[in-house]
């Protein structure tokens, strides 16, 4: 749970950073889920961060991971923090190359987040999501989903 080796790893570049980050928090991954054909298709996740051992939620990091097919759409990441409608969004623009898309954080603390999958055009694709709650200091905090919508 402790992420403070991972923060001094990521100086030295985000491929250190994505082992580190993979192997140390893989509760926190939706895997293997999927779009549907329609321009329209969306996921949407509540992820809700609390307080873990004293270290109160700061942010929550995520990214998406475009996994096969190859296909035209572009993935999209929306995190919405609904209390005051904050939003910050996120893509994968390399299609299965094996690597999610740059990490984007929304800080609002503890509290409940919206978390979004979709796309820019028509095509099935499948996904790989990675999130945490953090504190300022980079420790994991508590982090529950429920799966809201699923098309
Ligand atoms: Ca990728």
């Amino acid at each position: 749970m402790k992420r403070a080796k991972a923060k001094t790893l990521l100086v030295t570049g985000s491929v250190l950073f994505a082992v580190a980050h993979a192997a140390m928090v893989s509760a926190h991954d939706i895997r293997n889920a999927s779009l549907g054909n329609a321009k329209a298709a969306k996921d949407v996740y509540e992820v809700k961060c609390d307080s873990l051992s004293g270290n109160v939620t700061d942010h929550l990091a995520f990214a998406v991971e475009d996994l096969a097919p190859v296909a035209t759409p572009v993935l999209k990441i929306q995190v919405r923090y609904p209390a005051d409608g904050s939003t910050v969004t996120g893509s994968d623009p390399v299609d299965n190359d094996g690597s999610p898309g740059p990490e984007k954080e929304l800080k609002k603390g503890n509290g409940v987040y919206m978390m979004t999958i979709k796309k820019n055009t028509a095509g099935k694709e499948n996904y790989h999501v990675i999130f945490h709650c953090e504190s300022k200091t980079g420790f994991e905090t508590t982090a529950n989903n429920v799966q809201l919508r699923n098309r």
